[in-house]
């Protein structure tokens, strides 16, 4: 059977699947991982990993034989797909099936944010209803403009799901795109007329720190910034400083520049809810990104075909 190397953690269905027609290896069972691959990396034709921990340089480097690269997830950002297609390597993510979740996942910390979720479930908890009464007012999450940074398919899903409370809905991308949303070319701009910016990009270079202290101070102490895309896209220091200072009103994170690294300023911080980049993470959700990043290795496998390949290997 052809060799796998599986980076990151797997469901228990998606390793008895790729078990009937691969052998397995975990990356995590070899301490000196660099020089387990020295001694086997030529024999690893598929490998089977995540968004988060993607497939390093000197892991790409060390498997000489690499077929294809079937990620977990539909952000690629830790996978080099120009250095993959430059060698003939396949990769593969999970797009569409995970939209919907992610867009629940948005909507979820924007509420939070505007309702004070946590505040007012903490003040139940430790007795202060009793102790002090009513807590106080929080803000309406309806009729608000909501500019959403990326509208692509988790993009536009967010925006469906946000119907019901009435948006008016901005947009910003690098391209206009066919949808019934206001596009706004300049993202400053789009924060200045924005009461929540919501980002949801993909991360890598490209949009490295899109979100700056300009952007921030644009959407204003009255705004909230909500992150489901990836941690590197915001400034993190400046977003610390801009809520801490309050030049920026509140943030709904699931997502974190160094994540599982959370500076403790950001965490001692009451203007923000934080998800520990949970925005797929339901049973449902993940059980489709799993099938969909095993139906694409044994395609791979069986015929060289793919279902979803990513943009640059299309
Ligand atoms: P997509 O369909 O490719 O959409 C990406 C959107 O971002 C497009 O509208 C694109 O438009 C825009 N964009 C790209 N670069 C940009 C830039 N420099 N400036 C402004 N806009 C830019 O991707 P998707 O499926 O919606 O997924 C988006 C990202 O969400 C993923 O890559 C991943 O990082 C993240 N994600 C996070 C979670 C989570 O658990 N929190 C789960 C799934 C996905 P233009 O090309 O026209 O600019
Ligand atoms: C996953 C994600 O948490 O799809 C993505 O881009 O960020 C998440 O759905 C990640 O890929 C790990 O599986």
């Amino acid at each position: 059977m052809p060799d796998l190397l599986q980076i990151g953690g797997a469901t228990d269905e998606m390793t008895a699947r790729v078990s009937e027609k691969f052998t397995i290896h975990k990356a995590s069972d070899h301490a000196d991982l660099s020089a387990w691959l020295a001694d086997n990396g030529d024999k690893i034709t598929h490998v089977q990993t995540n968004g988060h921990d993607g497939v390093k340089p000197d892991v790409m480097a060390a498997l000489t034989n690499l077929k294809m690269i079937s990620c977990y997830g539909v952000g690629y950002d830790n996978i080099d797909a120009n250095e993959a297609v430059r060698r003939g390597i396949m990769v593969t993510h999970t797009p569409n099936v995970l939209n919907e979740e992610v867009a629940t996942t948005a909507v979820l910390l924007m509420l939070a944010c505007y309702r004070e979720l946590l505040r007012d479930d903490a003040w139940v908890r430790s007795g202060a209803w009793e102790a002090k009464g009513n807590s106080p007012l929080t803000r309406s999450a309806d009729d608000q403009t909501i500019g959403i940074l990326g509208m692509g398919r988790i993009g536009q899903a967010i925006a469906a799901k946000l119907a019901p409370w009435n948006p008016t809905i901005l947009y910003h991308t690098r391209s206009e795109k066919d949808v019934p949303y206001q596009y706004v070319g300049d993202l400053t701009e789009m924060a200045i007329k924005s009461d929540v910016l919501i980002v949801i990009t993909p991360g890598g270079p490209s949009t490295h720190h899109l979100v700056n202290a300009d952007v921030m101070n644009a959407l204003g102490p009255k705004g909230t910034l909500i992150n489901v895309a990836r941690g590197t896209v915001i400034d993190e220091t400046a977003m610390i400083a801009a809520l801490s200072e309050g030049r920026l009103g509140w943030a709904g994170l699931d997502v974190f520049e160094h994540e599982p690294k959370v500076p403790q300023a950001l965490r001692d911080l009451p203007n923000t809810t934080l998800l520990p980049h949970v925005g797929s993470a339901t049973h449902e959700t993940r059980a489709a990104m799993g099938k969909l990043t095993v139906d694409n290795l044994l395609s791979h496998l069986n015929d060289g075909t793919v279902i979803s390949p990513v943009p640059e290997c299309q």
